[in-house]
């Protein structure tokens, strides 16, 4: 029998984590119990820097006033509907996000994976309606090194045994080509059944995987040649994290579907959207996709909410030239330990110069007990991704804490 008595509170929560949740995850051993803006703050009172900003799903920052008053307000009148009725939120919402992102419609749905997996269904079913591929032999193209969720659909697609390995069988109709490689790209193209192409603009958990200048817009190019769907997946680098509102303004590429979740509300709840135009949205008719939760009035009040804060404090602006001026701080620092410092806006990522598996999970340690959370991806790559709304002089004080530590390893 677990008894808090007996140890910390933190000692004791991790413990029953430990005894009654499933062991999906091995997170750093922080309890946090308590988030506003930037910050965090663990069960012992212990403020922190978030620099994971829940893999960017806060990019307005914690329990953003807004968001969380918009929130109350909507939940004591009503937060679910069914889509067996209309209601009153809805269609506000879906003109606000048509209008906002610049597609024709929207179709509302929860978790990003969800979004990921519409997005699959609605490329087949273009495929097949539109373009004209013979009933069951679409074929979708996914990058190397992608990361889409963890649906079956979704490790389908995957090249990481860790997210694939022993959920098999797979899925079919999926292929991959190396990320960042036009040509294979374009090889890929030369089979008839492609309907679409998804891909990361930056391969977040691969380690912020900035591709060339150009890749984007040419691989855009190359699908509309091939007549096939350019699919974004937006789910982490979308929302003004990378410095722009979509990754994709980086090179005014316009994706023909665009995948959207996390940021979408500001952490609140579970978000998630995906955009296109009539000719790919319209093969979808009423009863063959859907969701229990999808386009709740709460889920569509908070997203508004969240959506006009990044408007509101300009905080694609504020990724753009902070994440410009983090990355230069942190190109200043000069040790042996630092392989590569790479990103875009204000997500960004330190590679180290280490064989040690074990390197990446001390540093972020030691970042932690110095009041920096994050955590690494691939044992050897440091993400730092803080909410967008982080000031510069607050940005200055983790560069501080980041060169401490690095100088300590
Ligand atoms: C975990 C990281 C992992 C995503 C992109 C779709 C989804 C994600 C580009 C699915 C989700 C999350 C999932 C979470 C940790 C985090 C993550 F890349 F952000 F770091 F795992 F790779 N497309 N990413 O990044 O969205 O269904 O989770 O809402 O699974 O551990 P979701």
């Amino acid at each position: 029998m677990i008894t808090e008595t007996a140890i910390s509170r933190s000692a004791y929560l991790m413990e029953l984590e430990e005894q009654y949740g499933a062991h999906n995850y091995h997170p750093l051993p922080v309890v946090l119990e308590k988030g506003r803006g930037v910050h965090v703050w663990d069960v012992d009172g212990k403020v922190y820097f978030d620099f994971l900003s829940a893999y960017s799903a806060v990019n307005q920052g914690h329990c953003h006033p807004l968001i969380i008053d918009t929130l109350k307000k909507q939940a004591e009148k009503l937060t679910l509907t069914s889509r067996a009725f209309y209601n009153s939120v809805l269609g506000e919402y879906e003109k606000y996000m048509s209008e906002y992102f610049g597609y024709d419609k929207v179709l509302p749905m929860n978790t990003g994976v969800e979004a990921v997996e519409t997005a699959m269904k609605l490329a087949r079913r273009w495929a097949y309606q539109v373009k004209g591929v013979e009933e069951g032999k679409a074929v979708l193209i996914f990058a190397d090194g992608n990361f889409h969720g963890r649906t079956i659909a979704a490790i389908s697609a995957s090249n990481d045994p860790s997210s694939y390995a022993g959920f098999g069988p797979h899925l079919g109709g999926i292929i991959r080509v190396p990320y960042n490689d036009v040509s294979a790209l374009s090889k890929a193209l030369e089979n008839k059944n492609v309907a679409g192409f998804i891909v990361e603009p930056i391969q977040g958990e691969a380690g912020v995987n900035v591709p060339d200048e150009g890749y984007l817009m040419k691989c855009a190019h190359l699908c509309k040649e091939a007549n096939v769907l350019f699919i974004a997946d937006e789910v982490q680098t979308g929302l003004a994290r990378t410095g722009k509102m979509l990754c994709c303004d980086h090179e005014d590429v316009r994706p023909d579907i665009v995948i959207l979740g996390k940021a979408l509300s500001g952490g609140v709840l579970p978000v998630s959207a995906v955009l296109a135009d009539d000719e790919i949205m319209m093969t979808i008719k009423p009863g063959e996709h859907g969701s229990t939760y999808g386009g709740n009035p709460l889920a569509c009040k908070v997203a508004m909410s969240a959506l006009q804060v990044i408007k509101d404090e300009n905080l694609v602006d504020n990724a753009f030239y902070l994440g410009k001026y983090f990355r230069k701080e942190l190109e200043k620092i000069d040790h042996p330990l630092i392989k590569q410092v790479r990103g875009k806006g204000l997500l960004n990522a330190i590679v180290l110069d280490t064989e040690d598996e074990e390197l990446g999970w001390n540093f972020c340690l030691r970042l932690a007990e110095k009041g920096l959370l994050a955590k690494p991806t691939h044992h050897y790559i440091i993400r730092l991704a803080p909410p967008l709304i982080i000031t510069k002089t607050q940005l200055d004080e983790c560069v501080a804490i980041i060169k401490e530590t690095i100088e300590e390893f």
